[in-house]
């Protein structure tokens, strides 16, 4: 029984370190491989080309937060996301912080001042920025606690939905089914959802449509969420005033991109979180230990839902 790593090189010897420690035997790469019936997971954001070559493969762990990437698994094959506290509050720095880019009109005092214009605008309150959250897992959770500590008036949006979290402080959460609602009310839009054939392009003209005029957009799902088009469109008519994007449809960016030169828009590549090799690490061998133990696998994902 052997983990076949194929995550970044560089995260490889904190991965041998802890799996060796732990008694567990780990390929790294499939060049590697000495019998490919050794191989039981597979930890990896590319996977292989056939994952068929593996007979004994139990689970397959993705490094990251998100599935989106991976194929369907063969039959009896557990998917797992990592589950890892610092990519959850990588992500939700990075929210806050776009909120409060959006929040304090920093795209417009960055586009002033590379016109040496010293021109100030009225500030809100964060009281008065109501900021909606679609996707209230882990991540979105987190995320508005903190933004509900910094006084925004936030809420969520998620697939069950209905009612608060349960956590202090309670942040209302919507069901899918007043989504209308959720968007009427959100004057900053963030966007922590995973992708799944129901919410691909779910950031597209009839969303944009039913936010406030002038709203703004924070995204940190995927970039299939995102229709670009759409996105340009509702800058260009002021229904977006402004956008923070982590990711982008095509991932990279190209150079010549009309979204690089669009003084609205704040964009960064995909670095809302990277995974710690030592959570990603940790992660994997709670899997293993599970399904040795045959007990619930940690970051198990529905593949039926997709997340
Ligand atoms: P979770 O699985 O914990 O949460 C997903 C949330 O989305 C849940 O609240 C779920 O609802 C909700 N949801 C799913 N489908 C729908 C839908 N159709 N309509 C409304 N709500 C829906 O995920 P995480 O919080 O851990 O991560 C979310 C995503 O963030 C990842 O999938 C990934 O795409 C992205 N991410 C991006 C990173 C980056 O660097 N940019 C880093 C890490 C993650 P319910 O609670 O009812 O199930
Ligand atoms: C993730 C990511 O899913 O980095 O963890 O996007």
């Amino acid at each position: 029984m052997a983990l076949l790593f194929l995550s970044t090189p560089n995260r490889a010897p904190v991965w041998r370190a802890i799996l060796s420690e732990a008694g567990e035997t780990m390929f790294e790469g499939e060049e590697a491989v000495t019998d490919p019936a050794l191989v039981t997971e597979i930890a990896c954001w590319v996977p292989p080309k056939d994952l068929g070559r593996y007979p004994n493969l139990r689970a397959v762990i993705s490094v990251g937060a998100g599935v989106d990437h991976l194929p369907p698994m063969p039959p009896g094959v557990a998917l797992s996301r990592t589950l890892a506290p610092g990519i959850e509050a990588m992500v939700r720095d990075w929210v806050v912080m776009a909120t409060l880019l959006l929040h304090r009109d920093l795209p417009l005092y960055i586009d002033q001042a590379r016109q040496g214009l010293w021109r100030p605008h009225p500030v809100q309150p964060a009281t008065a920025r109501r900021v909606g959250i679609l996707g209230m897992g882990r991540i979105g959770r987190l995320a508005a606690h903190s933004l509900q500590a910094l006084d925004f008036d936030v809420a969520g949006l998620s697939r069950s939905g209905g009612g608060r979290d349960a956590e202090p402080g309670s942040v209302p959460v919507f069901a899918e089914g007043d989504v209308e609602a959720f968007l009427a009310r959100s004057d900053l839009l963030v966007c922590l959802l995973p992708l799944t054939s129901e919410t691909r392009g779910v950031l597209g003209a009839g969303t944009f449509a039913a936010l406030p005029a002038g709203a703004g957009l924070i995204h940190a799902g995927r970039g299939g969420h995102l229709d670009m088009p759409a996105l340009r469109e509702a800058l260009d008519t002021g229904r977006l005033s402004g956008a923070v994007l982590d990711v982008t449809d095509p991932e990279p960016l190209p150079a010549d991109h009309w979204l690089w030169r669009d003084p609205r828009v704040i964009i960064t590549p995909h670095v809302a979180a990277q995974t710690d090799a030592t959570e990603g690490a940790r992660h994997a061998l709670a899997v293993i230990r599970a399904l040795r133990l045959g007990t619930t696998v940690p970051g198990l994902v529905d593949q039926q839902k997709g997340y």
